[in-house]
């Protein structure tokens, strides 16, 4: 007998996890795909190109901003599952434009609700939660229970959602859930990220040093420019993340769960283990100086070349000091576990921006 295959919407696949989504659910399952995108004044197909013409893919129109659009969505495709992906997800980037990535963010979350329940109430709905919504974190490592003490406009938005998803699960029944994401990279991460920003720099600097070997290439290398080095993140692998969310959706009863390496390194860690992969080994590379005078340097060749400086243009209104997560819960219980370590995941970025 033939039996009706399931659909779902991806949202945000032109990003990060949006893409390795639709990658995992080609590769694990047999549903029908729905990757949605919204109109750009120059399209930004890279991270869509290798499944865009596949029979299991339809890509669709939704700008989150536009609540009919969302809804016309919902209406036409029936989903079976909605994993939401699609935000303005660049934190500095929520004090610029905040009524934007709230309404992006967190009003967005709302129409999907609303047209989920009218349209669609079976659907089981999947938002990207943030650890940015721990903000000035209360205690380490960071659980289910932590208190939301958002510091940007972003993280607030993303609360805001996060209450709207567990009312929405409470007041109607759906199946809505709201995972709390730890920090993921990898090689399709955007630019304005501090990892990808850091790999992208040193994949140039070596570059820069390597074609001016042989003609005084101190001035010749322009320093990768960054903020706060004292930050520490909990960092993994997005590939990683995305089975965790597929596991998240597809449990018995709805329940929020934390992702995370449970491990926590500081940007200027990630700095030097970058260069290091790019074979600037720590005995030709130091830290000097402090404050915003502060720079990584590196001898080559008897000559003092500076890697690294900081800018304070990259400093934040207010930042995020600490991350650290507990993903125990959902190791226990889901059976999820993360496979790239830290040392892996830098070795992996660095190595494609190398080739690149
Ligand atoms: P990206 O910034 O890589 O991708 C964001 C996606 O959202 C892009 O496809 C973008 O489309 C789309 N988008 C933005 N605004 C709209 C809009 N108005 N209508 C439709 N689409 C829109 O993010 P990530 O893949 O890194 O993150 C995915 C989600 O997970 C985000 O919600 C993020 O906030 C959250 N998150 C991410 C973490 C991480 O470490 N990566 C950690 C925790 C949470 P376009 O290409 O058109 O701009
Ligand atoms: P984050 O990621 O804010 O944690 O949000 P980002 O990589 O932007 O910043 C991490 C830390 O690095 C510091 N930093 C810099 N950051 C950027 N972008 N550029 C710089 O030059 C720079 N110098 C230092 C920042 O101050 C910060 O402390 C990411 C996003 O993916 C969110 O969508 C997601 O919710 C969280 O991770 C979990």
């Amino acid at each position: 007998k033939f039996m009706q295959t399931k659909k779902v919407i991806v949202t945000g696949v032109t990003g990060q996890d949006g893409s390795h989504m639709i990658d995992y659910l080609l590769e694990n399952t047999e549903y029908e795909i729905y990757g949605t995108i919204r109109r750009l004044s120059v399209k930004n197909h890279e991270n869509i190109l290798h499944f865009k013409n596949n029979e299991r893919v339809h890509i669709v129109d939704m700008d989150l901003n536009d609540a009919h659009s969302i809804r016309d969505v919902i209406i036409s495709v029936k989903p079976d599952y909605f994993i939401n992906f699609a935000a303005q997800s660049f934190v500095a980037g929520s004090w610029k434009y905040p009524t934007q990535t709230f309404d992006t963010d967190a009003n967005a979350v709302l129409h999907i609700l609303e047209s989920i329940r009218r349209f669609a109430p079976e659907c089981r709905f999947y938002n990207a939660g943030s650890s940015e919504e721990f903000g000035d974190v209360q205690y380490s490592p960071q659980d289910e229970k932590h208190p939301l003490c958002p510091q940007s406009p972003y993280a607030a938005a993303k609360c805001g959602a996060r209450h709207l998803v567990r009312v929405y699960r409470e007041s109607y029944g759906l199946f809505a859930v709201q995972g709390w994401l730890f920090n993921h990279e990898g090689t399709k991460r955007g630019k304005e990220f501090v990892t990808r920003k850091i790999t992208k720099g040193v994949a140039r600097i070596k570059r820069e040093i390597n074609a001016h070997m042989e003609s005084g290439y101190q001035s010749s290398v322009r320093p990768l420019e960054l903020g706060n080095l004292d930050a520490k993140r909990d960092w993994s692998d997005s590939e990683d993340f995305v089975e965790g969310v597929w596991l998240m959706l597809n449990q018995d009863a709805p329940k929020d769960y934390i992702l995370s390496s449970n491990e926590t390194h500081s940007i200027r860690e990630f700095i030097e283990l970058a260069f290091d992969a790019a074979g600037f080994h720590d005995t030709d590379t130091e830290w000097r100086g402090e404050g915003l005078e502060e720079e990584y340097v590196c001898n080559i060749g008897n000559k003092w070349v500076t890697l690294v400086k900081i800018n304070p243009k990259f400093f934040r209104p207010a930042e995020v000091d600490l991350l650290l997560g507990d993903s125990n819960p959902i190791r226990e219980e889901l059976g999820w576990s993360p496979k790239v370590s830290f040392d892996k995941l830098v070795h992996k970025m660095v190595k494609f921006d190398l080739d690149g």
